[in-house]
């Protein structure tokens, strides 16, 4: 599997292929499966029950810039469309140790991008061509809201940010995003430590 380059980097193109979320130049790849996803949806009992089927929630294609001061990695987010007991497919979700902010933009596909501070959250609707801004102390999750198709995105971010994942298992991400008929609602975690002050905002793309 191709690895992160070693700095001193030369400036050099990335092609991104829309169909597959592929980059070339191409660093490394990261597949998660159900089974990589513990703890992060609400119906504990229905994520055991579909664990070991090897299904593949999203993968996420990194090109080779490294995660190290100074640059700014990229990576193609690939969520397939899907749900554990009506919440959809989406990332783990994370906070950057160093708050640093950082930039997705919306390749194929329809998703959100959903945002919480430790007290409230946002969410914003993402389609190809929409950029989402993640201010520096936002946690960040990806979901796919059930179109039929993969939601792919572009990712670019400071390569000291870091991954806290542990914080999300802490503080949970201020609301979920559930299947509502043929559209998808927001709901409010509702148990600690599920709690927050957020918006039950219901949502949907038409013709979806
Ligand atoms: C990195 C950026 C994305 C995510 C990717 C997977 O800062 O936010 O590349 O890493 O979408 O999400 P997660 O939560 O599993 O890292
Ligand atoms: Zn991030």
């Amino acid at each position: 599997m191709a690895d992160f380059a070693v700095p001193p980097i030369r400036p050099f193109g990335i092609a991104f292929e829309a169909s597959t979320g592929a980059v070339t130049r191409a660093g490394p790849v990261l597949t998660r499966k159900l089974a990589d996803l513990e703890g992060l949806f609400q119906d504990g009992d229905a994520w055991q029950a579909v664990r070991t089927s090897d299904e593949v929630v999203y993968t996420v294609h990194s090109s080779p810039v490294p995660e190290v001061p100074r640059e700014l990695p990229q990576s193609i987010t690939t969520i397939y469309p899907g749900d554990v007991a009506g919440e959809f497919y989406m990332t783990k979700g994370h906070q950057h140790p160093d708050p640093q902010g950082e930039i997705y933009l919306g390749i194929t596909g329809l998703g959100g991008l959903l945002l919480f501070d430790g007290s409230e959250y946002e969410w914003i609707d993402m389609a190809p061509g929409t950029s989402g801004y993640i201010p520096p102390h936002w946690a960040h999750r990806s979901v796919n809201v059930g179109s039929a198709e993969p939601y792919r995105f572009l990712a670019v971010y400071p390569g000291s940010a870091g991954h806290d994942y542990q914080w999300v298992l802490d503080h949970g991400m201020g609301a979920r995003a559930k299947r509502l008929g043929d559209a998808f609602e927001l709901v409010p975690f509702g148990r600690a430590p599920e709690r927050s002050v957020g918006r039950a905002v219901t949502c949907g793309f038409a013709g979806m």
